[in-house]
């Protein structure tokens, strides 16, 4: 056993696939569950995609579950979609389906892996990189080492043809993209409007709506969506968050076909 050719091994490998990810069609901020469907939808249409995510380990709010209970729930649509993933259910009640939360967050994410998505731990988007007619057209990284500890190190980027912006409930591409150019976007006030109060209901049909190009170059989906568009929270079920990837991953796609 030779400790440096495992250390070689390591770097080389990671630095191969860092610098393939360095141009992609699909650049994804956020490896929750919306953000890790829209991965594997996007790769198993053939897309070169990458997910960045900020923490140490993948899956954003899914793990925790319902206040650290992990069990999640869906309704039929999401149900069906966690069959399609081979993730096991159970009927609750009518309509209501359960899951383990960590069985569910662990296959996605080998699947989106499996279909040809590169996810980057540990990386954080600081920035977005902008172009004519005002574009997003890549993300800016930078070590969550480096972030956290406040450091002056300068970051690296990535050009991407589509991005996605599935950071969860503060929406942060959305933010920098409003703060740094005072960009008006799709939403009712052209702002980042803000999530609402819990409403389970309206909250899982309008992030399907909520869905959305944003900004030219710039998809917003899973609690993203809601929470840039002001439409509510829904607790502990997610069928909307698994639907609002696979759409993002459907608007990618129509916009890289068009080149
Ligand atoms: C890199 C980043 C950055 C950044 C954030 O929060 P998530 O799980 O997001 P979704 O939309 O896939 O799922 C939402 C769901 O988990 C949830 O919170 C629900 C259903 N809430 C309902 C309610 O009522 O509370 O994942 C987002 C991921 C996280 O892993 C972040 O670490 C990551 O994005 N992230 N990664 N650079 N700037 N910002």
């Amino acid at each position: 056993m030779d400790e440096v050719t495992i250390s070689r091994a390591i770097t080389e490998s990671f630095f191969k696939e860092f610098m393939a990810a360095m141009e992609v069609d699909v650049a994804i901020a956020g490896a929750g569950p919306s953000g890790l469907i829209a991965a594997y939808h996007a790769a198993k249409e053939g897309m070169n995609t990458v997910v960045f995510e900020r923490e140490l380990r993948p899956g954003g709010g899914m793990p925790g579950g319902g206040m650290m209970f992990p069990r999640i729930v869906v309704q039929d649509e999401g149900r069906e979609i966690l069959d399609e993933f081979g993730v096991r259910t159970r009927e609750y009640e009518r309509g209501y389906y359960i899951a383990d939360a960590l069985e569910t967050i662990s296959t996605i994410c080998s699947q989106a892996i499996k279909a040809g998505a590169k996810i980057f731990n540990l990386i954080s988007i600081e920035d977005v990189m902008i172009r004519e007619g005002d574009a997003v057209t890549g993300l800016v990284l930078n070590w969550s080492a480096v972030s956290w500890s406040k450091l002056h190190v300068d970051p690296l980027t990535v050009r991407s043809k589509v991005t996605i912006d599935a950071t969860g409930h503060v929406g942060e591409i959305c933010h920098i993209v409003v703060h740094k150019l005072g960009a008006k976007l799709r939403t009712q006030t052209g702002e980042v409007m803000g999530e609402k109060p819990m409403w389970a209901e309206r909250g899982e049909k309008e992030i399907i709506e909520n869905t959305k190009e944003v900004y030219p170059g710039l998809i917003i989906c899973g609690m993203a969506a809601n929470a840039v568009c002001g439409s509510p929270r829904m607790g502990a079920i997610f069928g909307g968050m698994l639907l609002s990837g696979k759409k993002a991953a459907k608007l990618a796609q129509s916009i890289v076909s068009k080149g």
